[in-house]
């Protein structure tokens, strides 16, 4: 029997199916065929879907597929969302073509539930893309709900990045808190068929024209100018010039020779979380529970410092060796 990096690697959508809830259920072998995978990833374009609950990103991102199989890519998706598996408010006809798309050898869609640390979700996110990625999925797109620490957290592992807002839902200012205009590579206004859409529109374009990094962008630099498009799944309206935005930002960054920077900056903190999860777990592993009430009530009462303390933690778990 050939193993399951093989399988998943000449298409085998269990095999793939099996990777992702190794993934979820942080299996200790899932990292070793993870890094078997890494080789052979690389290849898809990774597109990132964030943006207030009810903002319309499911149904988006169903036209999106849609749209993407009419242009014959293997689309992937990876849906972040606690309360709904994928589509969860969609309307009848958008259930029906999601059932549609599932049904697509050339679709594989996984919805994951958003639970675990924020760093924890990041990371299972982007070991699902990379399995994806591997098994030939490209794009894979990353859909999350809400705009908080998390889902600007998740979005980094996105290439291109949109930012969904429906029209009166004051969804901006929300994003702006939250700093989800900053990671937006492009918007998109929803539901184009409710009055308001413009003046949302008009609202983000605004915003953008406020942003001192992008008034004074360096002329000789390649520059990637924040579209603002408007979509009705409804009328079927604007999908086409969604995805051209799409590819057009994806070729912008090899271009520009940002994929790489890109990359470089999401591998270097992978890296680091990874090392500084390790440690945690080492520290759990060393120390119970209750020796570290202990260490905590004797440093609280002055009997002891944090750092002799940390020092002879660091010694336990191997650090210090030198
Ligand atoms: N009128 C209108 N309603 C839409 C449109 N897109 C989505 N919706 C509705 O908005 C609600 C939320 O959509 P959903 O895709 O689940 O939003 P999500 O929470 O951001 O994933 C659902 O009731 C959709 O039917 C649109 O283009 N026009
Ligand atoms: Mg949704």
């Amino acid at each position: 029997m050939q193993n399951i990096v093989d399988r998943l690697m000449s298409g085998d959508r269990r095999a793939l199916a099996r990777m992702v809830t190794l993934i979820e259920n942080e299996a200790p072998a899932a990292h070793h065929y993870l890094a078997e995978l890494h080789q052979h990833a690389g290849q898809a374009h990774i597109v990132g879907v964030t943006g207030a609950p009810g903002a319309g990103k499911s149904t988006l991102v169903t036209h999106l597929v849609r749209e993407l199989r009419r242009r014959e890519r293997r689309v992937g998706v990876v849906a972040i969302d606690p309360t709904s598996p994928f589509s969860g408010g969609a309307i009848l006809g958008d259930r029906i073509r999601m059932m549609e798309l599932s049904g697509d050898p050339n679709v594989f869609i996984r919805s994951m539930a958003s639970r675990g640390s924020l760093g924890g979700l990041a990371a299972s996110t982007r070991d699902v893309v990379r399995a994806m990625d591997a098994a030939g999925f490209n794009p894979v797109i990353i859909e999350t709900v809400g705009t908080g620490q998390a889902e600007v957290e998740v979005m980094r592992t996105a290439q291109t990045v949109l930012v969904v807002s429906a029209p009166g839902m004051g969804d901006e200012v929300q994003a702006i808190k939250a700093g989800i205009l900053e990671i937006a590579d492009i918007f998109v206004v929803s539901k184009a068929d409710k009055p308001g859409a413009d003046q949302t529109r008009a609202e983000l374009a605004m915003l953008l024209s406020l942003d001192p990094n992008r008034r004074s962008h360096d002329t000789s630099k390649p520059y990637w100018r924040i579209p603002v498009l408007q979509t009705s799944a409804i009328k079927d309206q604007g999908i086409v010039e969604v995805v051209d935005a799409i590819e057009r930002h994806h070729r912008f960054l090899k271009e520009s020779g940002m994929i790489v920077s890109r990359a470089q900056r999401q591998v270097s903190s992978e890296v680091q979380a990874l090392v500084l999860h390790a440690v945690e777990k080492a520290l759990k592993v060393q120390v119970t529970e209750e020796e570290w009430q202990h260490l905590v009530e004797d440093i609280t009462k002055r009997e002891r410092d944090p750092y002799s303390v940390a020092m002879e933690l660091e010694t336990r778990i191997g650090l210090n060796n030198t």
